[in-house]
This record gives structure tokens, C-alpha cells and sequence, in this order.
């Protein structure tokens, strides 16, 4: 029954139909979050380039509002791309976002709100004076774009960086200015990897080491870190690091080189890309939005009259336990929706064994599952020197000693369709424990033209800690 593909989402974000791809400019004006997002106005494909608007008292529940920026000047006819908002001292608002004109010439340009006393920021108005930055000496025009927020230098002026390449190598470039409308491009990059291609969609921001608070997107000092995240044209997926960065050069140094920008960690290991984070200085928290691409094929979007979804909005923060990596969570909002409360205690999960939990009959499910490994049984259990991973172990059809274990989801009684996220633990024959988080999508739909992937990543895992999963689920109406 092909009806059941066009069941729409209920936690995350979509326009009422028509393609979207990136997120835009996210920000919080005068009591409003306001999200924009790259549109087709005209239908269920990329192409015809214009903002989406939405506006939220909450993140959670959106208002959709009128387009805010459509191609229509020489400079973005092809396209208005992705941009990113910053406020102003005043507290004024401005857009930066890629034109691509004419002549698909890559250029950056400038608007601002019509009426900034409008909290809804309906109207948007081009600065007359656009472009006001176009491809630099050594750049391929169609190399340049997703200017970053910008943040204040020790000087007093604004800075920001736009993601580009030189042959293989991904990088991103740093403008100074004071006023949006002159630029000044410093030597050297933020940071450059070799062999990333194209830096699209580059986001960087603070974050703090002691304390749980976001922090806005110029702090920085002894206890901050930076993070530099770059969605990569080649692979399509989205890559972070966290490192140093030195205000005076303009310059970022990853704090472990191994797991530099675009090879080594990632925030999500399904279908994410193009995310950007902003600042609330309302909850004084950074939120990180991502595109979900979906893999339904072309034909399908088209019948179906809409492509794509938003995740729903991540408080991000840098990960004290472990000092290495950045911590995502649903932000706090959707617990609100919560009603209905069912605990199950002390479920066991025997070998080979599927346990089903009576939750009645509902159509969204916020589940938080804690598992607890007998360690005694682990600790009897022989190393292997196998190396498993998510991707190439047979996903959650294998068992192994030490899993998989976790939750089937999108399962219906007779389990013909059903998807596993489950955990995984590996022991070499040192004894070293590694535990991997998958998702196991190999039987989660009878339909034959989506993505049936099995992927996922290892996990840090302390000493004596439980292994938790958060999941919001959406139920296939059958
Ligand atoms: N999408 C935009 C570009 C960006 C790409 C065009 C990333 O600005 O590089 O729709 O998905």
C-alpha cells in the first residue's frame, strides 16, 4: 500500500509540501525562533532556490510563514543558498547568504529585516549594494559559499568564514568587517584538511569546558574550546572537530590531528547534512538544526508533492566526561508532548529473544531505554581479534557473544518489517571492550527503492556506565 509512504513526520519540522534542503539563518528575535530553510516553491525537487520561513514559540510547534527571499536579482536568480544570521550589538539583525548568479558564479550577499520592530520578520529587504563579496583571487567561482554567523575579534570587528577548496583539499576562508558591506580576507584559512573536497555548510562556535550553558558565538577564553564542522560535498555527510582557536591569527588547531575536520568524528551517523547551530540566548543554550534528506527515490518525492525533513532541534554540548567529543539531545521542549507514561522495570533480554512491551495503541513515542550488560557474563566471554563494525558485520542478523541488544522499531506484529537499534559490544583479545550504537535498516521497509543501510559508529562508554538510548518514533499506520 503505497499510502503508507506518505505518512508525514510529527517531530520534525516540514513545510506543508515542496522540496527543502538546508536549514537557514536560525535565530531567536524578539521572542520568536525563527527557521529559514532552502525551498522549491514549485515542487517536490531542488531547484528554484528560495527561503522557507517558519517561526516557533518553542522549536517544537511552527508557525509557516510567507517566503522571505526568492532569486529574483541577477546576483541569486539561480539561487538564494545557504546563510546564516547574525545580531548586531544593537541588537539588529543581518543575513549573510550565497547568491548564485547569472552566470552560477558563487557570490555572498547581504539583507536585513524590512521592519526590525516586526518580531515575525515577514519582509526582507537585498542590500542594494550586492554582491558584496565574490569568489578571491585562486578560488573556483563556483567554490565559495555558506558564510557562517559571525563573531566579534578582540579588535572589535566582525569575523565569519566561508567554506571552499584548492584542488583536494577542503578549507575555509576568514573575512574581517565592520560593517557587512566592505570585507577584508585574512591570510592563511581557519583551518584546511587535505583530501576533503569541498567545505560546504561550515559552522563555527565555542564551547565551554566547565560550565552546561551554551555560549554565544563570540565568547572565548581559557575555558572554551571551538568546534569546526563541515558538511562534505564528496561523502554528503556532516564532520566536527573540536580544538583551539586563536583569535588573533584567525587560526583553529584540532586537539587531536587523527580526528582532524571531515575524517574523523561525525554528529550522527544516519542522514544528516548541511546542520548549522546558533546561539539561544534566550535559554542560553546552542541548538543545532540538520537536514534529513530521506531516501525515497525522485519519483516518489514527486508523487508524494514533498522531499525532506529537519531534525528536531539538538542542544549541543562539549562532553566533560570524556573530553573528546560533543553531546546532542533533543532539546528540552519535546518533552512537553509527553503524556501517557508506561515504565517497564527490570525487562530481561535473553539470547536470541525479542521481549514485546504493551504501550496501548499510539501514534508517537518518546522512549528512553536503559540497559544494563551482565558484566559477569562478560567478563567470562573470550576476546576476538575480529574488528567489527556497524556497516559490514551483518548488522543485528548476526549475534554475536556480547549483542546485539537494543530496540526494534517500526515493527509491526508479525515483524516483516521491522528496524533494530540496537547495541554492540566487541572484546579483543586484550580484553579491550568497544561498544558500538547501529541502526539496522536491511528489513524496515517492504518497499524496494529506499536506502537500506546498516550503519552506526562506536561509542564511548565509561567505566560502570549504563548504556542508554533516546528514541522518538513515529508510528506507520497499518
Ligand atoms: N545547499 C545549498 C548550498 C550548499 C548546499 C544550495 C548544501 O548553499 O552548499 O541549495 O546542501
Amino acid at each position: 500500500n503505497n499510502m503508507l509512504a506518505w505518512q508525514r513526520t510529527a517531530f520534525h519540522f516540514q513545510p506543508r509540501k515542496n522540496w527543502m534542503n538546508d536549514p537557514n539563518g536560525p535565530v531567536y528575535y524578539k521572542g520568536w525562533y525563527h527557521f529559514f530553510y532552502q525551498y522549491n516553491p514549485f515542487g517536490a525537487v531542488w531547484g528554484n532556490i528560495a527561503w522557507g520561513h517558519a517561526v516557533s514559540r518553542d522549536l517544537i510547534h511552527w508557525r509557516h510563514l510567507p517566503i522571505a527571499m526568492v532569486p529574483d536579482h541577477w546576483y541569486d536568480i539561480n539561487g538564494v543558498w545557504t546563510g546564516s544570521a547574525t545580531i548586531l550589538k544593537d541588537g539588529q539583525l543581518v543575513m549573510l547568504y550565497t547568491g548564485s548568479t547569472n552566470e552560477s558564479v558563487q557570490v555572498q550577499n547581504l539583507a536585513y529585516p524590512a521592519d526590525p520592530s516586526d518580531p515575525l520578520l515577514v519582509d526582507w529587504i537585498k542590500y542594494p549594494g550586492n554582491p558584496v563579496l565574490v569568489p578571491p583571487h585562486g578560488v573556483g567561482p563556483k567554490d565559495f559559499r555558506d558564510p557562517t554567523t559571525a563573531w566579534l575579534t578582540p579588535q572589535g570587528k566582525w569575523r565569519f568564514t566561508i567554506g571552499s577548496k584548492v584542488n583536494k583539499t577542503g578549507i575555509s576562508l576568514v573575512y574581517d568587517t565592520k560593517d557587512f558591506k566592505t570585507f577584508e580576507l585574512l591570510d592563511g584559512v581557519l583551518h584546511a584538511v587535505p583530501g576533503t573536497g569541498m567545505w560546504e555548510c561550515v559552522d563555527f562556535y565555542p564551547v565551554s569546558r566547565v560550565m552546561e550553558n551554551g555560549l554565544d558565538t563570540s565568547d572565548n577564553g581559557p575555558g572554551v574550546k571551538h568546534a569546526v564542522k563541515t558538511s562534505l560535498d564528496d561523502d554528503r555527510n556532516d564532520y566536527y572537530a573540536l580544538g583551539t582557536y586563536d583569535g588573533t591569527t584567525g587560526k583553529w588547531t584540532p586537539d587531536n590531528p587523527n580526528i582532524d575536520v571531515g575524517i574523523g568524528l561525525r554528529y550522527d551517523y544516519g542522514i544528516f547534512y548541511a546542520s548549522k547551530t546558533f546561539y539561544d540566548q534566550e535559554k542560553k543554550r546552542r541548538v543545532l538544526w540538520g537536514w534529513i534528506k530521506e531516501t525515497d527515490s525522485e519519483a516518489a518525492d514527486i508523487q508524494k508533492g514533498w522531499a525532506s525533513l529537519q531534525a528536531i532541534p539538538r542542544t549541543i554540548v562539549f562532553d566533560k566526561k570524556t573530553g573528546s567529543n560533543v553531546l546532542l539531545w533533543p532539546v528540552e521542549e519535546v518533552e512537553r508532548l509527553r503524556v501517557n507514561r508506561k515504565v517497564f522495570h527490570k525487562v530481561k533480554a535473553k539470547p536470541g529473544s525479542v521481549v514485546s512491551l504493551d504501550v496501548g495503541s499510539t501514534s508517537q513515542l518518546d522512549i528512553m531505554a536503559e540497559f544494563e550488560v551482565d558484566q559477569e557474563a562478560l567478563s567470562r566471554i573470550n576476546g576476538t581479534n575480529t574488528t567489527y563494525s556497524c556497516t559490514t558485520s551483518n548488522g543485528a542478523a548476526q549475534r554475536g557473544a556480547l549483542g546485539p541488544f537494543g530496540i526494534l522499531v517500526h515493527t509491526d506484529n508479525d515483524l516483516t518489517e521491522q528496524t533494530p537499534i540496537y547495541f554492540y559490544i566487541s572484546k579483543d583479545s586484550l580484553g579491550n571492550l568497544k561498544t558500538f550504537f547501529c541502526a539496522d535498516h536491511s528489513r524496515s521497509s517492504e518497499a524496494t527503492d529506499v536506502n537500506k543501510a546498516i550503519y552506526g559508529s562506536i561509542v564511548p562508554v565509561l567505566k560502570g556506565e549504563k548504556l542508554s538510548v533516546r528514541i522518538l518514533w513515529l508510528r506507520h499506520l497499518l
